[in-house]
């Protein structure tokens, strides 16, 4: 049965839109378990969201692409928040905008073992919580890039290929348990991707340049509309884009 107010956790809450979701579902009364490598930012953002809604905030530091980082992540969190009932599995990156062939090991590595290996082993480790709370819902955070491949791209769009595949098999596999899957897959929306992705600033700005990008709020609000529909209701798989982009190579530019 679902709780009044529902345990959630987010991997990559340090920025973008798991900052964003965890403001938002704070905002809903959730309870929050947030987690990165920043671990400074994502104190300062429980302590900001317990005083602001009265909500009980755990904060952790957490590495996705590391077994044992995240087994103690989630197991800290659940015995500090007295369970789990909602994984958002957003930790990611894309590194570079390398041909196939250019790409060098470190990027390849970085996005495989963060974009995939990481939201297993967040999955993984979480969803006996989950089932031991007989209400659960898990959220992938795809991309336009697992639909719709694009020049540069090959290793991020392979990994978010991958993300969907995972979504569509982990719905099946969990069919005729009380627990709800869901991908969201946004486009192009303006949150420190871009500079992560260039490592250059200026390169990252010119990506939303003439265009009015998806904000991490919007992309927020899809999760959190996912998660307050009814229980018989779920979302297999949300395409969000920004008005402006009307497919990953054709996006109106006013300038
Ligand atoms: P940001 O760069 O703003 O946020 C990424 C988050 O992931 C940060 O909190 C970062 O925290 C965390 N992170 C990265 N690597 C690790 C790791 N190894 N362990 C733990 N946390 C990690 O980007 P977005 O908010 O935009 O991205 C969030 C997700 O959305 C990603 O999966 C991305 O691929 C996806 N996405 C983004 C789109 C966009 O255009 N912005 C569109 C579609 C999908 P820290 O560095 O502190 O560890
Ligand atoms: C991020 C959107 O277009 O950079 O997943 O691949 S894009």
């Amino acid at each position: 049965m679902r709780p009044e107010h529902p345990i959630v956790l987010i991997t990559g809450a340090s920025s973008g839109f798991g900052a964003a979701m965890a403001r938002l579902l704070a905002s809903q009364g959730c309870h929050l378990a947030l987690g990165a490598r920043r671990v400074e930012r994502v104190q300062a953002l429980a302590d900001e969201l317990r005083k602001a809604h009265g909500i009980q905030a755990f904060a952790g530091a957490v590495d996705t692409r590391d077994t044992a980082s995240v087994n103690a992540f989630v197991a800290a969190a659940a015995s500090a928040l007295g369970g789990l009932h909602v994984l958002v599995a957003n930790a990611g990156l894309a590194s570079g905008t390398y041909k196939m062939w250019e790409t060098p090991d470190e990027d390849l590595e970085a996005m495989m073992r963060t974009n995939v290996e990481g939201v297993v082993k967040t999955i993984r480790a979480g969803l006996p919580h989950l089932r031991q709370a007989g209400w659960g819902h898990i959220f992938f955070i795809g991309s336009t890039a697992g639909h719709q491949p694009y020049e540069g791209g090959s290793v991020y769009c392979a990994s978010k290929f991958g993300v969907k595949a995972m979504a569509h098999s982990l719905r099946l596999e969990l069919n005729g348990e009380p627990i709800r899957v869901t991908s969201v897959d946004p486009g192009m929306a303006e949150t420190e991707f871009s500079n992560v992705r260039m490592k250059d600033d200026s390169k990252a700005k010119a990506v939303y340049q003439g265009v009015t990008p998806l904000t991490a709020m919007d992309v927020a609000e899809c999760v959190r509309w996912c998660l307050m529909l009814p229980d018989h209701v779920n979302i297999d798989e949300m395409l969000v884009k920004c008005l402006d982009q009307a497919s990953v190579h054709k996006v109106h530019r006013r300038v």
